[in-house]
């Protein structure tokens, strides 16, 4: 048996794997852990912090070879680096928390619960109602990976506060989740492109900012939102030049998704676009200083987004009626 979370896997997906790996124990079943490119920087961090050592393969290339594989975190087969059909043969169980994707409808077994705010949250309830004791350093991990998935819980889910109450039991504690401060150099990037920022208002009181940064745009876009933007758009290093863009709650419920806009941002420049509602990426072919990327954004992207807030607030009204 084979438990595989999303690429770059973040603390949810790595708390997840963890957990779930706990509960089958519980039953005697032994599983491997996959996590396609290896865990994130912080899930390494935290790891240490926590001194669990987790083994973890680097790819899924021969998922046939397991009769189950479990899926965690993730709604769509490219997440985890391979295709549908590599699937074919393995019969497969999804846990997890996101819009249902390909993996979903494939899925032997589902545990989708989209008013989930992460999906350690749904693991810890399932591991609490098979009466299964955790150890403190797996609870430790649990609390770190719904504390990153819920915004320190700011955003929660209809299982955060049930899941924390058994991982608070089982000896986890928020603690720990004192991250290392940024780098030097990410700090730096970060107060370089503030200061180049521009800001446009649309729909009264929706803030877009638009910079750019050598490297360390993802950083800078979210940045941005938590200096109170509400959309942040920030061109990047690379070829094609990366374009990262973030979006507040607040726009969401402007009806503006970061993966919208981003796909916008890449037809001007015939480039591609996708990501999630609150974080995207653009990638365009342009020999232009990022600059002047910035000004042509800087003319276009308010437009398109008050036409989209405007539409959504017509279609609110149209409800309401
Ligand atoms: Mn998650």
């Amino acid at each position: 048996m084979v438990i595989v979370g999303h690429s770059n896997a973040d603390p949810d997906a790595l708390a997840s794997m963890i957990l779930l790996s706990r509960i089958l124990e519980n039953y005697g079943v032994e599983a491997i852990h996959v996590c396609p490119e290896g865990p994130s920087k912080l899930s390494r961090q935290l790891l240490g912090q926590v001194g669990i050592e987790q083994r973890c393969m680097d790819s899924i290339s021969n998922p046939r070879f397991y009769e189950w594989v479990i899926v965690v975190d993730t709604s769509n087969p490219a997440q985890l680096g391979i295709s549908m059909e590599d699937l074919e043969g393995s019969k497969l169980i999804v846990i997890d928390h996101h819009y249902p994707g390909k993996l979903s409808n494939n899925a032997l077994l589902k545990i989708i619960e989209r008013r989930a705010a992460s999906t350690t949250e749904i693991v810890a309830v399932l591991a609490e109602a098979l009466d299964v004791i955790v150890d403190e350093k797996t609870a430790f991990i649990g609390v770190a990976g719904i504390y990153y998935d819920t915004g320190r819980l700011k955003r929660i889910g209809i299982y955060t506060i049930p899941a924390l109450d058994y991982l608070v039991s089982m000896g986890g504690k928020p603690l720990l989740l004192e991250v290392e401060d940024l780098p030097f150099s990410e700090r730096y990037a970060r107060i370089k492109a503030a200061s180049r920022m521009k800001t446009a208002r649309i729909c009264k009181e929706l803030i877009l900012s638009f910079t750019h940064v050598g490297s360390f745009e993802s950083s800078v876009a979210r940045g941005l939102i938590d200096l109170g933007a509400d959309v942040a758009i920030v061109v990047g290093g690379g070829t094609p030049t990366r374009i990262a863009v973030r979006t507040s709650n607040r726009a969401l419920n402007n009806g503006l998704t970061a993966r919208d806009l981003a796909k916008y941002i890449a037809e001007r420049f015939q480039g591609e676009g996708g990501g999630h509602p609150q974080a995207a990426m653009a990638h365009i072919k342009s020999d232009m200083p990022r600059e002047e990327i910035v000004e042509i954004l800087y003319r276009s992207v308010p437009g398109k987004a008050a036409r989209i807030c405007v539409g959504a607030r017509g279609n609110e009204r149209g409800k309401a009626k």
